[in-house]
């Protein structure tokens, strides 16, 4: 992977560079910045120069020993501050990485609301970008299966406007009372804090069999969406029903989406939890790397709408967090883009001090009676003060690009001072006044609804079904992903100890949703295996569940890693060409050598003063195939050290293991051949005639003997 020396600022295209130098947020944050490398002389935080940080001020005596003086006040200092450095966690989304952007509108939707953000299409919108995983904390790996958070912070003109969503659509249970249960049992148990980064536990799958509400989402977390390849390639939901307020005081129910232009695309779950170990960081860095190389994210940014009066219309309640609005039945309208082109310049103020609250709203849009987002409304603001401090919006990260004056002061860490002598609304100056008493337009005015009812603590009848979704989605899945749900859920339920867990959810609640997916997971975890499925699946399908329906409109292979094997004796002109038309393709080669020191081509000895030959970017065994979306190999005399390393033929086999796109030229098509034919994960049962997927090969290749025909390419992976 590329260094990150340097934040997105300086290696931005022009075009992206231009937008950036305007972008009132980078403005904005330029007030509060230093850099380390100016050489200026180091300070105490009193900004007293330091004459020494190396040694403790003491009383020595003439060998230089003795004791150390409590006296020495820059020591103490650089002590406690680091004694004090760290802030607590998230208490859930610990785990995450950001960077900065711009949301730009295509087509305005003032027919539906007032807010400047969606109907003012000459603005460019400054935006930070969290992406999280959900149980994990701020240490566990990246490639964990998990629901992601695509948190989003638009600076807009009006102020702050937050999406706090995930890269699945629904959640796990319908009312915020119940979220510190299900948090509590997600995360590691309270006995022995095991385990980190998993839902594969007795408590959570004892919480989702009680919560039979929980069984769509669950559905969705045991899909490849709980493990993407990359931030870049996942959706982005809000989940929750918020409503859009025109003009005209119409108020319509919306939900919000961003989908990835670079496509849905999921790691396979022996790659996850490969890539947990061999890089915790792989998520983050291919985030930072697609930046630095110029290799943009976007997002189209898509709404759907339903008018108020047809609140009803549907079999589902369209404030119930753990439905979906399908499709086919309230469709997708595409309305602007989001686009991250700048990292951060430090993770701590930026990344880990960023703050977002479902209640940061602009006028133009308002919350609905979802019973989820009226708690995430209490909860977000809540938690930041016990996190960094009430006054948190002061921070640099977290403060809008437009003017913040009010009667709001004092509390620990105050930083921005108010001149004038009151504090209060009304007052003798008319000071600070709201809009309301100066007729101003622009000051935020909450829908008039009307309410009325008894009190109590209840939700409407449809949010008593809980399997027609969840059945929905499964069908709706190709005949893979079924398959990889079955494994994940084998997976999850395996780690599970006690029968009393595994033997419900496999027998009973499986079974709600298909009789032959619960039938084969309750076989292998070792619960009785159900005869008859205890709902009816009517077989029900919509559109976009799939992931593979998520194919980019111009099919592309920019920012993907392609690693290319060599040793001595490489041959040059497959290496080159092959590299040239990755470089072409925008797509990144990453050089392997048999070792770190240069390695020459066939026939390059002579030239070893002339320095010609290449120096690899890892050596072997310093990385796994796991790391990279293809492999290429080039012929030459190096093939005889490479078919003798076991690491290599396992990289091969592994690779094809892994679905992904294997290449080699002239005499390294014998060396995938062999490292295949060897390879046990292939010896599998077929489900259609695709045989060598994903291998091209120049110079010929044979199948090996012991081949199948057909090979199933979403099993390829099963032994692995
Ligand atoms: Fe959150 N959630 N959540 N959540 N959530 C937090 O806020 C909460 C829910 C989501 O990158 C916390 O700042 C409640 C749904 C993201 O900083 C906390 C409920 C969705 C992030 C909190 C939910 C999310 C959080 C912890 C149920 C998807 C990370 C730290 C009623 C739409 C944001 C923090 C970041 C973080 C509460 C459910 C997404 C405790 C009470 C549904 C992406 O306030």
């Amino acid at each position: 992977m590329a260094s990150h020396i340097v934040g997105g600022l300086r290696k931005a295209s022009d075009a992206v560079q231009q937008t950036i130098s305007k972008d009132k947020k980078v403005i904005d944050l330029q007030h509060d910045m230093v850099n380390i490398n100016s050489k200026l002389p180091m300070t105490a935080d009193h900004g007293v120069k330091v004459e020494n940080t190396d040694q403790w001020l003491r009383v020595v005596d003439d060998k230089h020993t003795g004791p150390s003086l409590l006296e020495d006040q820059l020591a103490r200092e650089k002590i406690t501050r680091f004694d004090h450095e760290r802030i607590p966690e998230r208490v859930v989304h610990a785990r995450g990485t950001g960077a900065f952007g711009n949301f730009k509108l295509h087509k305005s939707i003032a027919d539906l609301s007032y807010a400047g953000i969606l109907t003012d299409t000459s603005r460019n919108t400054p935006v930070f970008v969290r992406f999280s995983t959900v149980q994990g904390s701020r240490g566990s790996a990246d490639t964990v299966r998990d629901v992601r958070g695509f948190a989003v912070k638009f600076y807009t003109d009006e102020g702050n406007w937050d999406i706090v969503g995930n890269n699945i659509p629904v959640f796990f249970i319908q009312d915020a009372i119940k979220f510190p249960d299900f948090v509590h049992a997600v995360k590691p148990e309270p006995h022995n804090e095991v385990p980190q980064g998993q839902t594969a536990h007795n408590n959570f799958w004892d919480f989702v069999y009680l919560h039979p509400e929980a069984t769509h989402m669950v559905m969705w977390a045991m899909s490849d969406r709980a493990i993407p390849r990359s931030f870049r390639m996942m959706q982005g939901f809000g989940v929750n029903t918020f409503t859009l307020i025109n003009k005209a005081g119409k108020c319509h129910f919306v939900k919000f989406h961003f989908i990835p232009q670079l496509g849905v695309h999921s790691l396979v779950w022996d790659e996850a939890l490969k890539i947990n170990g061999q890089d915790p960081d792989f998520h983050r860095k291919d985030l930072m790397d697609a930046i630095d190389n110029k290799a943009y994210p976007k997002w189209d940014f898509a709404i759907q709408v339903i008018p108020e009066e047809k609140q009803d219309a549907f079999e589902f309640d369209v404030l119930d967090a753990t439905k979906i609005w399908p499709e086919d039945l309230v469709p997708l309208q595409v309305i602007g883009q989001l686009e991250l082109n700048r990292n951060v310049d430090e993770f701590f103020p930026q990344t880990e001090q960023v703050a977002f609250c479902t209640s940061h709203i602009v006028p133009g849009i308002d919350f609905s009676d979802d019973p989820l987002l009226q708690g995430r409304n209490f909860s977000y603001f809540d938690t930041q003060i016990s996190r960094l401090g009430v006054n948190w919006e002061e921070l640099p990260i977290n403060r809008p690009v437009c003017p913040v004056l009010n009667h709001n002061r004092d509390g620990k860490s105050r930083h921005r001072i108010t001149q004038g002598a009151v504090n209060y609304w009304p007052n003798r100056f008319e000071a600070c006044p709201p809009t309301s008493a100066t007729g101003e337009a622009g000051g935020f005015q909450s829908f008039p609804a009307m309410v009325g009812g008894q009190k109590r603590r209840a939700l409407s009848e449809k949010f008593g079904d809980h399997f027609t979704q969840p059945q929905l989605f499964y069908n709706s899945l190709s005949e893979h992903e079924k398959l990889h749900v079955r494994k994940a859920l084998s997976f999850e339920l395996d780690h599970c100890d006690d029968p009393t867990v595994y033997t419900r959810f496999a027998g009973h609640r499986l079974a709600e949703i298909d009789l032959a997916l619960a039938q084969a997971v309750a076989e292998v975890v070792g619960a009785p295996v159900p005869e008859r499925a205890t709902s009816t699946n009517p077989g029900k399908k919509a559109p976009r569940l799939s992931q593979t329906e998520f194919v980019p409109s111009t099919p592309s292979i920019a920012s993907r890693r392609i690693a290319i094997l060599i040793g001595d004796g490489f041959d040059a002109v497959a290496f080159n060409g092959l590299r040239a038309a990755i470089l072409a393709a925008r797509a990144q080669p990453i050089v392997i050598g048999t070792k770190r020191s240069r390695i020459y081509a066939d026939g390059e000895k002579a030239y070893v003063a002339a320095g010609v030959g290449i120096v690899p970017d890892h050596q072997l065994y310093g990385v796994r195939s796991t790391l990279f979306d293809a492999t290429f190999i080039p012929g030459g005399s190096h093939i005889k050290t490479l078919s003798q390393d076991g690491q290599v033929r396992h990289w091969v086999a592994e690779t094809f293991g892994h679905l992904k796109a294997l290449g080699a030229s002239g005499d390294a098509t014998g060396l995938v051949k062999e490292s295949l034919a060897a390879a046990p994960g292939l010896q599998i049962a077929s489900s259609g005639p695709i045989e060598w997927y994903g291998v091209v090969t120049i110079g010929g290749i044979q199948k090996p003997e012991n081949f199948k025909e057909t090979v199933d390419i979403v099993s390829g992976a099963k032994d692995f």
